[in-house]
């Protein structure tokens, strides 16, 4: 045998079903976490009537989302690799045997197409890039659903082949004293390896932007969490929001109004003069990083009373920022009331920095990074 055809016949062998059927164990556990995990984070961004955003333990979203943004890493390699073990199949003539076969054949389209664009959105909003003219959400969203979905229909159709290349193992084992079959099973493994190696190595250089130990290591990480004004990372600059000149506006005012009895028209030295209080909460982005921080501020329930505002009180949320996403947020009742959902004039002991949402900005436990408003300037009381 040439080395050549040595070379292909080899290759083919690590397309074997024993090694595409571990892979797609291994992707199967990942892309649960990472949906999982990510209803959850669109759960808490847009709660819908049934359901009541926990406000405790208050960094749990910060383990949710840094969950959802390693497995997605750690799915790139595994997919790549299980793209790559299947690909001669995947033009197989005829293309289809029976309507089973049909079913689980078209529902590869969804499956690849859809696995492939959320590894990729997500990878590029965690970088902040937006090359499409869609929402990122919504369609990281829907797309999560269609993939989950074929998904299903794909274990489904793939059930029984899996466990029987699972369980010819022993088979395996027996024909492994023959010198060839070791070497193949040597190379199959080493391949797994290195495709699991490279997963667990990427996550390891990612998961740094929340996981404080590894922060040295978050070298993919675009923002590491101890980096930025004050220790922390900025997303969204004073600049980038065009703020920098009313948020340094001496006829600054934070105002309460709505459904209260006496609205509320507040200077900085007034709400300097406010009851304030201290509380260590985390920033939990949906990017994946988060930073731990001891902010001092008003409690949102304090203005409420102050305002007159009933038991029951909603909130939105306003800032100075006129344009563009994350200008506003709501509290819900609970999250009113919540004695740490603050109007935070303070980090670390320092006056805000600008870019952390000078003069006020809210912050509250177990809330996306995108909902705590920065540059606030109106409460609006429901
Ligand atoms: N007004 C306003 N508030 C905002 C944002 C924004 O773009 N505009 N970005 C949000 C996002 S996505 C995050 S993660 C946090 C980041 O806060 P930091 O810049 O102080 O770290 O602010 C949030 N508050
Ligand atoms: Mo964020």
């Amino acid at each position: 045998m040439s080395a050549l055809t040595a070379r292909v016949r080899s290759r083919s062998d690590l397309r074997s079903e024993r090694v595409a059927a571990l892979l797609g164990i291994a992707l199967g556990v990942t892309f649960a976490t990472c949906f999982a995990t990510g209803l959850y984070s669109h759960l808490l961004q847009d709660p819908p009537s049934w359901f009541t955003p926990p406000a405790r333990p208050a960094g749990l979203y910060r383990i949710t989302q840094g969950v959802h943004v390693a497995t997605g890493i750690a799915s790139i390699p595994l997919l790549l690799a299980k793209l790559w073990s299947v690909f001669p199949k995947l033009f197989a003539w005829p293309p289809f045997t029976s309507v089973t076969h049909a079913i689980e054949r078209i529902s590869l389209v969804p499956l690849v197409g859809g696995a492939l664009f959320q590894l990729f959105s997500g990878l590029a909003n965690v970088n902040l890039w937006y090359p499409w003219p869609f929402n990122f959400r919504t369609a990281h969203y829907w797309v999560a659903w269609i993939t989950i979905g074929a998904l299903v229909v794909h274990i489904g159709a793939k059930w029984a082949t899996t466990r029987a290349a699972l369980t010819r193992r022993n088979a395996g084992m027996r024909a492994r004293t023959e010198p060839t079959n070791r070497a193949r099973v040597l190379d199959r493994r080493g391949f797994l390896v290195t495709v699991f190696g490279a997963s667990a190595l990427l996550t390891v250089f990612m998961v740094g932007q929340t996981v404080r130990p590894l922060s040295r290591l978050a070298l993919l990480a675009p923002r590491r969490p101890d980096v930025g004004p004050q220790g922390f990372p900025v997303n969204r600059t004073a600049a980038a929001a065009r703020v920098l000149t009313s948020a340094r506006d001496p006829g600054y005012r934070l105002v309460v109004e709505g459904n209260v009895r006496r609205a509320l028209r507040l200077a900085l030295d007034e709400l300097d003069g406010l009851p304030q209080r201290e509380t260590t909460l985390p920033i939990s982005c949906v990017d994946g990083w988060s930073a731990s921080l001891r902010w001092k501020g008003i409690p949102v329930h304090v203005l409420l009373d102050m305002a007159g505002a009933g038991d029951e009180a909603t909130v939105t949320v306003h800032s100075l920022q006129r344009r563009r996403s994350y200008r506003t947020s709501e509290l819900d009742v609970a999250q009113a009331r919540d004695p740490d959902t603050l109007l935070a004039l303070r980090v670390g002991g320092e006056r805000l920095h600008i870019d952390h949402g000078y003069p006020l900005r809210l912050i509250g436990p177990n809330r996306p990074g995108v909902l705590q408003t920065k540059w606030v300037t109106r409460l609006v009381v429901h």
